[in-house]
């Protein structure tokens, strides 16, 4: 798969061997001290359509699901290596994401005339739950169980995955991997891409894609095949999504399958195991007091990550 990657794809831009490096120390480190390590995937991804890209196809993924996830496993006492989309959204930040700061701080004038800077003070009623959320930050930082790492491209976003799958190898069951990110299902080989700027002038443009190979396969059957895997099915047909959740899991024998429909993503899920599903839902009064659904679905997945260790051991 690495080579496939070499030949297919542009080299990453990101610094793959420096992040490797920090997976393994990072993994190795808060295994030893008796800490299961999650590797969560989060955002959507970027497919150039020319070498010098000015064009490129994207989705709508925001990583407000695995950052939020993030959080609520921090939460559960995991170790999280957080793979995301560069500017997509962030554990504890991802709450003001929304927000113009400029509106949320207020210039103060020096303390005496004449005497320092103004200084800057932030408007608590511009930043609800500003509080709870910097205690949970700083609190996060000094622990230090949260290793950020980011993508920009498809290329970077498939051979870090590469890299974080051997870094957590070692941890055998104790490691789970959360793949979030709504990747591209579709590239352009870099044999294939136009150099420069596709023109306008040449009228209207057809292009063909190739599949992204589906990196699930070798994550379960070579790369760490001791791991406890979850994987999300979007659709928008809710006709079809259980079907398509059981036919990923019969295709790459892991261990659950997120189902969302992209209407109600923020409110319902179902957890798809080969032989159950569970339905987690947030109901409007929950809703309306700040309940997320990540937090039902950390909740469920610890636990069902619980049993799967305990019965790795016993085997
Ligand atoms: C998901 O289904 C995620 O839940 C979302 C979260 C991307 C919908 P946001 O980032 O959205 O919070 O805005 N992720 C996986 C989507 C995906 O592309 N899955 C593929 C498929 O369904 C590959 S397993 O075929």
């Amino acid at each position: 798969m690495a080579e496939k990657l070499r030949e297919d794809f542009a080299p990453p831009q990101a610094d793959v061997e420096a992040a490797a490096l920090a997976m393994e120390a990072f993994a190795r480190s808060h295994s030893s001290d008796g800490r299961r390590v999650v590797l969560i995937t989060s955002g959507g991804t970027k497919v150039p359509l020319e070498s010098r890209t000015v064009r490129f196809l994207d989705n709508f993924s925001s990583g407000r699901r695995g950052a939020a996830s993030a959080e609520y496993f921090l939460r559960a006492g995991y170790a999280v290596i957080f793979l995301h989309r560069h500017r997509s959204m962030y554990p504890y930040s991802r709450r003001y994401s929304a927000i113009n700061w400029l509106d949320a701080l207020r210039l103060l004038p020096a303390t005496a005339p004449g005497q320092g800077e103004p200084r800057v003070e932030a408007e608590q009623r511009h930043l609800p739950g500003i509080v709870q959320v910097l205690q949970d930050y700083h609190s996060m930082r000094e622990s230090g169980r949260l290793l950020p790492i980011e993508f920009n491209t498809l290329s970077d976003y498939l051979h870090l995955l590469l890299a974080a799958a051997r870094a957590l190898n070692p941890l055998g069951s104790s490691a789970m991997f959360y793949l979030a990110a709504a990747v591209s299902d579709f590239y352009i080989p870099a044999s294939e891409m136009p150099e420069h700027k596709i023109q306008s002038s040449s009228g209207p443009l057809q292009i063909t894609m190739k599949m992204v190979p589906k990196m699930l396969s070798p994550l379960v059957k070579d790369w760490a095949p001791k791991a406890f895997v979850i994987s999300f099915k979007l659709e928008t047909n809710p006709q079809i999504l259980i079907e398509r959740a059981h036919k990923a899991l019969d295709t790459y024998r892991h261990q659950v399958v997120v189902a969302n429909i992209l209407d109600t993503l923020r409110t319902c899920v179902v957890i798809v195991t080969s032989n159950d599903e569970a339905n987690l839902s947030i109901t409007n009064e929950e809703d309306r007091s700040g309940v997320e659904i990540e937090e039902k679905i950390i909740e469920d997945l610890t636990l069902r990550h619980k049993h799967f260790i305990e019965q790795s051991d016993s085997n």
